[in-house]
C-alpha cells in the first residue's frame, strides 16, 4: 500500500519546522532503528512519544505530537514519505484525549482511510460515497493476512471472524452498532461478500444466492426516511453456515421488529417500504398494472405523500423499474416459483387495495354509528386479488362480533373502528408476508443436513439505528431501546466482564470507569414498574388513553432519565445514552395492541390463494411490546452477568400472545444462545456529518458519537487490557507445538504456558489462576507461528512418505 510504504527519513529536517530537541541525530538514529516492519515497534507517533528521549521533555507531549504530525505531512508533501502517516489503531496512541482521538479519525478521514482499530474493534467512518477500496484485489489482500500488514478494513474483521470459527472451531457473531445512516446495513453487506469469498462455496449459485438474500429483504424491509434514504426499518441478524472446514453451505436470517405502521402512514418527508415503489414501476413497465389492479392515475393512498402526486411520478422512475428487475432477480436466484412470486405481487397489490377502501357514516334506525363502504370498486379489486369474497370483506370491515353469554352478536363498527381495521388488516398482511419470505429464503437456503450437522456459523447483527427525529412515536421508542441493549451488551463485553475476569484470576489492571447505562436500562425493563411494564398494563385496560398512559409514566417512574416537559400534552422526554429524545404517546397503546380482529384472520383463512392461507395459519412473528420485552430481557439475562446466564425470564403471561409469543421467545433464545457461544466482533459506525455529505468531518459530531459509544474508553481498555483470555488446558492444546514434538504430551500448567510464550518470543503477557491473558496481537502472532509449524510437519510428513519424490 503506497501510504504505508516505509521511506528513510531525510536527515535534516524542513527549515519551517525547526525544533532542535526533535532532530538530532540520536533522534534520527531512534527513527531508523525503529523502521522495522515489525508492527509492535513500528514508529507511531505514540512509540515515538514513548522514546525515553521524547519523555525527558515533560508537559510537552502534545505539543511535540503536533509538530511531528505536521513534520511528518510537510515531508508527504514533499515526496518524501517517512513514517506511517497517521494511527491505525487508537489503542497505540499514547496521548489518549478526545482531541488527539477526532484528530487522528479526521486525518484519515480526509486520505480515504475510513477504518481504524481501536485494538481488535473497528471504527468505520461514513465516507458517503464510493471509495475504491472493496474490489476483488482488496478482497485477495485481506485473506488470512496478518493485521498489520494492511491498512484497517471491514474485510479483516470478516477475516478475523472467519480464522477464529475455523481455529477455536467455534460460532462467532458480528455486531455492528451506530445511529441511524451511520453505514450499518452497508457494512453488513461488505462482510457478507467478503465471507462468501473466504467461504469458497463449491458452487457458484449458492454464493449468488447468498450475496442477493440482504438486497432481497431490504426491499421489503427499507424505507427512506428523513436520514437515512435507505434506512432499515427491522433488526436483522443473518447467519452464515459453514462445514467446520469453513466452506459455506447455506445462511439463515431472523428479523425482529419490523415497523409496520409504516406500510399505512409516513411521516412528512418519509417514504413507505421501497418495494411498493418498486413493483409499482416494474408492472407499469410490463404493462400489469390492470391486471394488478392498481390504479394508473392517483397514486393509492399509501403512497400519497408529499413525495409523490400523481402516479407517473414514481411509474416512471428508472431507479425503481431497475431496482425491480434486479429484485425479480433476486426472487429467481434465490429460489422462488413464479406462481410465489405472482403472489407476492398479489398481497402487495392488495395492500394498496385496502387502503384505497374508504368508509363513510350510516346513521341506522337504532341511531348507533354504522359505517358504509363508499367506494365499492376498491373493495372488490382487493377481495380479488385476496382471492376472498368481496361481501365478506366488507362485513369484517364493517361490524365486529362480540360474545356476551354464549351468545354471537354482531355489532357496526363506526367510520373510525372501520379504518382502525383496514389499517390494521393492512400492516397484519404486510408483516406477515414479510415473514413468509424471509422464512421461505431460510428453506431455499438451509444446507444439507449432512453438511449442517456438526458445522459452524458466523452471525452478523444490523439493527436500526439510534434516531431522533422530531416528532417521535412508538417506534422510535423501540428502535432506541434495542439500540441501548446493543450499548449495554457491548460495555459488558468491553468492560465489564473484562475487568471481572482480572480481578478474579488476581490480575493487576487499573480500573477503567465507563458509561453503565443499566439503569437506564432498568427504567425500561423492570416488572412491573418499568416502561414496558407499564405500558403493557394500559394496554390492557379499554377505557385507557394515551393520555392516561403519559400519566402513569410519570407517577411512577421515578428516574432522572425520565422528564415530563409539560403536564398537558402526550409529551416525555428520555435520556438515552446516545442523546435526550422527546416522544409523543399519541398512537402508543393502539400499535402497542397491534390487533388483528379474529374475523379478518378467518376471512383470509377462507382465501383460496395458497401463500394468503399460509401466512394466516403460521405462527409468525407479531411486532407487539411483548415481544419487545422478551428480546430484550432475554438478552439481559444472558448477557447481563454470569450468575444470571442460564436464568430464562418469564414471559408476560397475561398478554394473551401466549403461543406467539412463547414461539418467538424460542427463536430468540436459540438466536442468543448462538451469539453468546462465540466471541463477538464489534464494528462501530460513525456518522461523520448530518447532511449526508462526502469529504466532510463535523469534528463536533463525531466527538459526540465517540463520547457515547465510550470509544476512548474502549482505546484505554484495549491499551491496558487483555482481549483474549484463554484457559491453560485449551491453550496448551492448541499451542505446545510451537514448543513442543507433535507427540509430546504436556502437562497442563502455567509453566508451559510460560514455555511457549517464552518460545514465541512475546512478552507483555500475564497468567493468572487458570487463564493466560493475552494483547489481540498476541493471539495473532501465535495463530501464525503454529499455522507455519503445521504446514512444516505436513510437508515432512510428505517427504517422510514420498509423496513428494
Ligand atoms: P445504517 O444502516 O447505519 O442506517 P446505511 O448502511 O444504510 O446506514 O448507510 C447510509 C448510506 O451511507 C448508504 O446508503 C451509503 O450511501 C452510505 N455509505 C455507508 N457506508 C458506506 C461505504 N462504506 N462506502 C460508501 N458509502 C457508504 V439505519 O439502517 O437508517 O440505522 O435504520
Ligand atoms: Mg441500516
Amino acid at each position: 500500500h503506497p501510504m504505508r510504504a516505509l521511506f528513510k527519513i531525510p536527515r535534516n529536517p524542513p527549515p519551517t519546522l525547526q525544533q532542535p530537541e526533535l532532530w538530532s541525530s540520536e533522534f534520527n538514529d531512534f527513527i531508523n532503528k525503529c523502521l522495522t516492519k515489525d508492527y509492535e515497534k513500528r514508529p507511531t507517533v505514540s512509540s515515538l512519544l514513548q522514546h525515553d528521549f521524547i519523555k525527558q521533555i515533560e508537559g510537552k507531549e502534545n505539543v511535540l505530537q503536533r509538530q511531528l504530525m505536521e513534520f511528518i505531512d510537510v515531508h508527504q508533501q514533499m515526496g518524501a514519505v517517512s513514517l506511517y502517516l497517521y494511527v491505525d489503531d487508537l489503542a497505540t496512541l499514547e496521548v489518549l484525549d478526545e482531541n488527539t482521538v477526532t484528530e487522528q479519525l479526521q486525518k484519515s478521514y480526509a486520505k480515504d482511510q475510513i477504518y481504524t482499530y481501536v485494538g481488535d474493534i473497528l471504527i468505520a467512518v461514513n465516507p458517503f460515497r464510493n471509495v475504491d477500496i472493496y474490489s476483488s484485489q482488496h478482497s485477495k489482500l485481506y485473506i488470512g493476512a496478518k493485521r498489520t500488514a494492511n491498512p484497517p478494513h471491514i474485510f479483516a474483521v470478516a477475516d478475523i471472524g472467519y480464522q477464529s470459527m475455523v481455529t477455536y472451531n467455534s460460532d462467532q457473531c458480528i455486531v455492528i452498532s451506530g445511529e441511524s445512516g451511520a453505514g450499518k446495513t452497508q457494512s453488513a453487506h461488505l462482510l457478507v461478500q467478503q465471507l462468501t469469498v473466504l467461504g469458497k462455496a463449491n458452487n457458484r449459485t449458492l454464493q449468488e444466492k447468498i450475496l442477493q438474500v440482504n438486497n432481497l429483504v431490504e426491499a421489503f424491509g427499507n424505507a427512506g426516511t428523513i436520514i437515512n434514504d435507505n434506512s432499515s426499518r427491522f433488526g436483522k441478524y443473518l447467519e452464515m453456515k459453514f462445514t467446520c472446514g469453513g466452506t459455506v453451505v447455506g445462511a439463515q436470517i431472523s428479523e425482529y421488529l419490523l415497523e409496520k405502521s409504516r406500510v399505512v402512514h409516513q411521516a412528512v418527508g418519509e417514504k413507505n417500504f421501497h418495494i411498493f415503489y418498486y413493483i409499482y414501476a416494474g408492472l407499469a413497465e410490463k404493462k400489469k398494472l390492470a391486471h394488478y389492479k392498481l390504479p394508473e392515475y392517483r397514486p393509492p393512498r399509501y403512497l400519497q405523500n408529499d413525495h409523490f402526486r400523481i402516479v407517473q411520478d414514481f411509474m416512471n422512475n428508472s431507479f425503481y423499474k431497475s431496482q425491480f428487475e434486479l429484485i425479480e432477480q433476486c426472487f429467481k436466484v434465490i429460489g422462488f416459483t413464479l406462481e410465489e412470486l405472482g403472489s407476492v405481487y398479489s398481497v402487495l397489490a392488495a395492500i394498496l387495495n385496502v387502503g384505497n377502501i374508504e368508509f363513510s357514516a350510516v346513521v341506522s334506525e337504532h341511531m348507533i354509528d354504522k359505517s358504509n363502504i363508499s367506494n365499492p370498486v376498491a373493495l372488490e379489486n382487493c377481495a380479488s386479488l385476496l382471492c376472498i369474497q368481496a361481501d365478506e370483506l366488507q362485513e369484517a370491515l364493517t361490524s365486529h362480533c362480540v360474545v356476551t353469554r354464549g351468545e354471537t352478536i354482531i355489532r357496526p363498527n363506526t367510520v373510525e373502528k372501520a379504518t382502525d381495521v383496514r389499517d390494521a388488516m393492512a400492516k397484519a398482511l404486510y408483516g406477515r408476508l414479510f415473514s413468509w419470505i424471509v422464512n421461505r429464503i431460510n428453506t431455499l437456503l438451509k444446507p444439507d443436513k449432512h453438511l449442517s450437522d456438526d458445522g459452524l456459523n458466523i452471525g452478523i447483527l444490523d439493527i436500526f439505528g439510534f434516531e431522533n427525529f422530531k416528532k417521535n412515536s412508538f417506534e422510535q421508542l423501540c428502535i432506541n431501546i434495542a439500540n441501548e441493549q446493543i450499548q449495554f451488551y457491548f460495555n459488558q463485553h468491553v468492560f465489564a466482564w473484562e475487568q471481572n475476569e482480572y480481578l478474579y484470576e488476581g490480575v493487576d489492571a487499573r480500573v477503567i470507569e465507563y458509561e453503565d447505562n443499566r439503569p437506564l436500562l432498568d427504567m425500561f425493563l423492570q416488572k412491573p414498574m418499568g416502561l414496558l411494564s407499564l405500558l403493557d398494563e394500559e394496554s390492557r385496560f379499554p377505557q385507557a388513553t394515551d393520555q392516561t398512559l403519559v400519566e402513569k409514566f410519570e407517577d411512577n417512574l421515578k428516574s432522572k432519565y425520565f422528564w415530563r416537559p409539560k403536564r398537558v400534552d402526550l409529551t416525555f422526554g428520555i435520556y438515552h445514552y446516545a442523546g435526550k429524545v422527546l416522544y409523543n404517546a399519541s398512537g402508543f397503546l393502539a400499535k402497542n395492541r397491534d390487533t388483528l380482529p379474529a374475523d379478518i384472520v378467518l376471512l383470509l383463512r377462507s382465501s383460496e390463494n395458497n401463500l394468503i392461507r399460509q401466512l394466516v395459519t403460521h405462527p409468525l412473528t407479531k411486532t407487539g411490546i411483548a415481544i419487545v420485552v422478551i428480546f430484550l430481557l432475554s438478552f439481559s439475562s444472558l448477557h447481563t452477568d454470569h450468575r444470571d446466564t442460564g436464568h430464562h425470564p418469564r414471559e408476560t403471561t397475561s398478554m394473551k400472545t401466549q403461543t406467539v409469543a412463547s414461539y418467538f421467545r424460542y427463536s430468540l433464545m436459540d438466536l442468543l444462545s448462538k451469539m453468546v457461544v462465540g466471541q463477538p466482533h464489534f464494528v462501530r459506525c460513525i456518522k461523520p456529518n448530518n447532511d449526508r455529505q462526502a469529504n466532510k468531518f463535523d469534528k463536533e459530531k463525531v466527538l459526540v458519537q465517540l463520547r457515547y459509544t465510550g470509544i476512548l474508553e474502549t482505546a484505554r481498555i484495549r491499551r491496558q487490557g487483555y482481549s483474549h483470555r484463554i484457559l491453560f488446558a485449551n491453550f496448551i492444546k492448541r499451542y505446545y507445538l510451537i514448543c513442543y514434538k507433535t507427540n509430546d504430551d504436556p502437562p497442563v500448567s502455567p509453566e508451559t504456558c510460560a514455555a511457549i510464550l517464552e518460545k514465541a518470543h512475546l512478552d507483555n503477557w500475564v497468567l493468572g489462576k487458570t487463564k493466560v491473558f493475552l494483547k489481540y496481537y498476541h493471539v495473532e502472532q501465535l495463530n501464525l507461528m503454529r499455522k507455519e509449524t503445521v504446514d512444516r510437519i505436513i510437508l515432512i510428513q510428505a517427504y517422510v512418505r514420498g509423496w513428494l519424490g
